[in-house]
């Protein structure tokens, strides 16, 4: 166990900028003006990383189904930063303040993808992370209040989750439902991540099982507490909250501390800067005692993680189902 704990500050001043509903008649230039207002508020406070919500420019197209996808290449960006994208990417670098943004990605061989970039303070595109784990469905479900298809307008990354050197530390990116899964957080946390960014749209109606929707909030606080403490790094998840066409969607943006503990939290559903200062040596006070990895894991006791998808047999090794 290396045991060293926290050394001299680096302190990154960190800001949750959530944004309330972006309507299906919001243009991509009004969502980009309320970015841009949003960076300049997490700026006049200091911040040197705003973190922005999951698709942030425009609304949450698969709430609906469309038979030819091709009517919605529009909500999709073919390249980022792109003309409409461009007035942040100027703001960012007049402030000298670095972003995370999520948006859809349409690449020039046609793949779709649920996207997130980080943007340093020169305005420079760091790395870009595509998401991993695609909650809700692949077809029309017509009996649905409202669609969640995912599943049908993005692929799942097949790049897995990366970690790069940026404000200072070792920052990797997440998004949405990825936050829900334990593998997400070990995956970062094996390669040193000291700040997880992710931005989130979460319906506080689960469709599959309404039981859960009292439980919207504690389990979107649980999960990523959880994956803070146990790999002993800051986690920020960012909303975009508030009844977007007629849908009510969590807010509850979150800043947490490597011990687990809530820094800073959105009190309203609308548009939203929540700040605070985190010392990235903090880690090192779990990274290097409880959750030093490369003294106390057991990798040949986990093999099931990468073998199996789901489970395979009951407890007597009968098999399931
Ligand atoms: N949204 C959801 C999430 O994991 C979901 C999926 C929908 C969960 C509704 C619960 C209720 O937060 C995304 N975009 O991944």
């Amino acid at each position: 166990m290396k045991g060293q704990l926290r050394g001299a500050p680096r302190i990154v001043r960190v800001a949750a900028a959530q944004m309330g509903p972006i309507q299906v008649s919001d243009s991509r230039e009004s969502c980009v003006q309320r970015l841009c207002a949003l960076l300049h508020r997490a700026a006049d406070q200091g911040a040197t990383l705003v973190v922005f919500p999951e698709l942030a420019l425009t609304t949450f197209f698969p709430r609906w189904f469309v038979e030819d996808i091709s009517m919605v290449d529009h909500y999709y960006e073919r390249s980022m930063p792109s003309p409409a994208t461009a007035p942040l990417f100027a703001a960012a670098r007049d402030r000298n303040i670095g972003f995370s943004l999520g948006y859809a990605e349409l690449t020039a061989d046609g793949q779709r993808f649920n996207t997130q970039v980080l943007v340093d303070q020169t305005a420079n595109v760091v790395a870009k992370y595509r998401k991993v784990h695609i909650p809700g469905h692949a077809s029309h479900e017509p009996g649905r209040a409202f669609q969640h298809a995912e599943r049908y307008y993005f692929s799942p990354s097949d790049e897995g989750f990366g970690v790069w050197s940026a404000f200072g530390g070792r920052v990797g990116m997440m998004i949405c439902n990825d936050r829900r899964w334990p593998e997400t957080y070990r995956e970062l946390g094996l390669q040193g991540v000291e700040l997880i960014v992710c931005g989130y749209n979460t319906p506080l109606n689960y469709i599959p099982d309404p039981s859960q929707d009292r439980l919207a909030g504690f389990h979107h606080a649980l999960v990523m507490q959880a994956g803070a403490y146990q790999n002993g790094t800051f986690v920020v998840g960012v909303a975009k909250g508030g009844c977007e066409e007629g849908v009510d969607s969590l807010a509850e943006s979150l800043i947490i501390a490597p011990s687990g503990e809530v820094l800073a939290k959105t009190v309203g559903n609308g548009d939203e800067v929540v700040v605070a200062d985190c010392d990235l040596e903090w880690c090192k006070n779990y990274q290097n005692t409880l959750f030093d990895l490369d003294y106390y894991r057991r990798p040949e006791a986990y093999r099931r993680h990468i073998a199996q998808r789901g489970p395979s047999t009951k407890a007597d090794g009968s098999p399931l189902r």
